[in-house]
């Protein structure tokens, strides 16, 4: 968290990665849904409990908490995707390598600020741009390596 994109782009080169663009973050993201119809199905199960860090009450004024964190929690805390990805809906949003036009790219996934009664940012298919030079505890990043077969 709080890394600019040029940061986030840096870390990832250093580790032997990059970062997704944004048809990749959203493909496995999807794939992880057990209803991609379903717009809330990524942040809470069947039953309606959470299953990602998103917001619970009536944003931006009570933040419930129901699953646990009112802020960023430590990745891995919430069960896995059906494919075996941790935190790609909600916790926090992701910097992606795809550009969303002068001086911003593509964030995806949502954070612990997204609500269902607002904006519903933590699906799949949301979109969201961000200045590329901004940073912020609701901004994060995930890094990818390309596998040769
Ligand atoms: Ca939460
Ligand atoms: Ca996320």
């Amino acid at each position: 968290m709080h890394v600019s994109l040029r940061d986030a782009q840096a870390y990832a080169s250093w580790a032997g990665g990059r970062l997704p663009t944004e048809e990749e973050w959203e493909y496995a993201a999807m794939l992880g849904m057990a209803d991609p119809e379903d717009t809330i199905s990524g942040a809470y199960d069947p039953a309606g409990h959470p299953i990602a860090n998103t917001w619970q009450g009536v944003f931006p004024v009570i933040n419930e908490g129901a699953d646990g964190f009112v802020e960023a929690a430590p990745a891995g805390c919430f069960p896995a995707s059906r494919v075996g990805i941790h935190d790609m809906i909600g916790n926090v949003w992701e910097w992606t390598a795809t550009s969303y036009g002068p001086r911003q790219n593509m964030i995806k996934g949502g954070s612990f600020l997204c609500a269902e009664n607002f904006c519903k940012r933590y699906r799949g298919t949301a979109r969201q741009g961000q200045d590329i030079d901004f940073s912020s505890n609701h901004i994060g990043f995930r890094i990818v390596r390309d596998v040769t077969q």
